[in-house]
């Protein structure tokens, strides 16, 4: 508190006003709030308790006939205080590789942060809320220090970041929408919503070629079609992160039914890795955190060209072909193709010993089936005796080949299509030209019969529409055309033959 005559000037005053304090003026018997000016002719505006409008007067003058003797300039505490440090952490344990987020929390209005972060990727930084990535294993201390224009303080924190070795990150969901289905290669899952939105299932797992392609179909359930979405990330580098070039978003094939062609690049580092599977109704994906969905893992294995081999088979299955254009047309849903590009379906091929009790030795399932009938399959290089091929289609009888099969050079090509003495029992159905593959074995028990009649019978008196193992001839319907050849087939009485 100040009297005007002992020192304290207008542009004292003008000063206050300008740093945003207003200031009581002292009148002989009343008090009224200063709170702007006008420099020309000194005069004071402001407000005087009695009504709500702007009153003004001349500095060290009278307002309403009291005398100006005096002020009281209001100054919060803080605006005089040295800052006082304080900061919390986002995570104290994290993997290595992870990012921890700081939030400074410094009382008095600190100007300056000046952080340091040991073990850090940067181990300092200015930044009021820094984001820091810890590349190595180890335990680690925080120091900040803020300043303003009274002073500073420092606060340092030991021992406070525990990182670990390297790890997946987490990611939890709703289940708002939710994974029940998963075809990659050998991985078939079928499963329910998980609690906490996330499940690694390490029981399964599948093996990759840098180069090839494979297909991948998801069923989800609780989709919201126009929100939901669903997508794939596979760990190519093996860092452990799921980086975004390494994200493939699927595209809704149908109702609840999600796929895409995974393509191996061909700079993939050999070795165990992950691949994550996300249904969500985000507007993004997050490979890390909390999403609306489901999140599941597996592991995979990117296997070495170099130490591969390629089999190359040639099959048309019987509901699939054009016989005009000798091609085979694409599996349909209500909505249109099941899989991008020139893939129309999957199929599976194993391999067994060339002798009883002919004991399966290799099998590579979901590989893709071009419209020519190709598929390409590669297997690790020491498989180079002599095996039977079984080829499975999803609603063909599975066709053993009719010799077994030396394995001894780099590259095999079996073709299904031109003879029916390629396969086992010339179990092939003959159209004059070509081979095919028997249809009809809906619950793939080895045989055309009754139990398979009556399913799609069921199913054509409901209509059902989509990618399904009764729709014989891929159009996504269940109707006559696809009980017709299940019919004549039961009739006949096909069946698996083997050796
Ligand atoms: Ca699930
Ligand atoms: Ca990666
Ligand atoms: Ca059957
Ligand atoms: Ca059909």
């Amino acid at each position: 508190m100040y009297g005007n005559v002992t020192g304290f000037t207008f542009n004292q005053f003008m000063e206050e006003i300008d740093n945003g304090r207003p200031v009581l003026i002292q009148l002989a018997g009343h008090c009224v709030l200063g709170f702007g000016y006008d420099q020309s002719g000194q005069y004071i505006y402001l407000h005087d308790t009695w009504d709500y409008s702007v009153h003004s007067m001349v500095w060290g003058q009278n307002y309403a006939g009291m005398l100006h003797w005096g002020v009281t300039v209001l100054r919060l505490a803080a605006d005089y205080e040295p800052p006082l440090a304080e900061f919390t952490t986002s995570s104290v344990s994290i993997c290595a590789g992870e990012m921890v987020q700081f939030q400074d929390y410094s009382l008095y209005s600190p100007e300056s942060w000046d952080w340091t972060f040991e073990g850090a990727q940067n181990q300092t930084s200015g930044e009021q809320h820094p984001y820091v990535i810890y590349p190595e294993t180890g335990v680690f201390s925080v120091s900040l220090t803020v300043t303003n224009a009274y002073g500073y303080d420092s606060k340092i924190i030991h021992s406070l970041i525990n990182v670990g070795e390297p790890c997946y990150c987490q990611v939890n969901g709703n289940g708002e929408v939710f994974i029940e289905e998963i075809r990659f290669g050998n991985i078939i899952s079928l499963t329910n919503y998980s609690q906490g939105g996330y499940s690694m299932i390490d029981n399964l797992s599948t093996m990759v070629y840098a180069g090839l392609r494979y297909p991948i179909l998801v069923r989800v359930s609780s989709e919201t079609p126009g929100i939901s979405k669903c997508g794939v990330w596979l760990d190519w580098n093996r860092d452990m992160f799921f980086d975004e070039n390494e994200l493939i978003v699927l595209d809704r094939a149908g109702a609840g039914l999600y796929t895409g062609l995974v393509l191996v690049p061909l700079n993939s580092v050999t070795g165990g890795s992950r691949i994550r599977v996300q249904v969500n109704n985000d507007s993004y994906f997050y490979a890390c955190g909390v999403c609306s969905g489901e999140t599941e893992d597996y592991p995979f294995l990117i296997e070495d060209v170099q130490s591969s081999k390629q089999l190359m088979v040639k099959v048309f299955p019987e509901g699939l072909f054009q016989h005009g254009p000798g091609l085979l047309s694409k599996a349909k849903t209500e909505l249109g193709n099941v899989f991008p590009d020139d893939i129309v379906d999957v199929v599976s091929i194993e391999l067994t010993e060339a002798f009883a009790p002919f004991t399966q030795v290799f099998s590579s399932q979901n590989l893709t089936l071009n419209n020519q009938g190709l598929v390409l399959m590669r297997l690790p290089s020491s498989f180079n005796g002599t095996y039977y091929l079984i080829i499975r289609h999803r609603n063909s009888i599975a066709t053993w080949s009719a010799t077994a099969i030396s394995f001894e050079g780099n590259s095999q090509f079996v073709d299904f299509t031109t003879s029916i003495s390629s396969a086992y029992g010339q179990n092939l159905l003959s159209d004059g030209i070509n081979a095919l593959l028997y249809a009809g074995d809906i619950n793939q028990d080895g045989s055309v019969n009754v139990n398979d009649i009556i399913i799609v019978e069921s199913s054509a008196t409901t209509f059902q529409m989509g990618y399904l193992l009764e729709d014989i001839n891929g159009d996504g319907l269940i109707d006559a055309e696809d009980l017709i050849i299940v019919d004549n087939h039961a009739a006949q009485q096909t069946g698996i033959i083997s050796p």
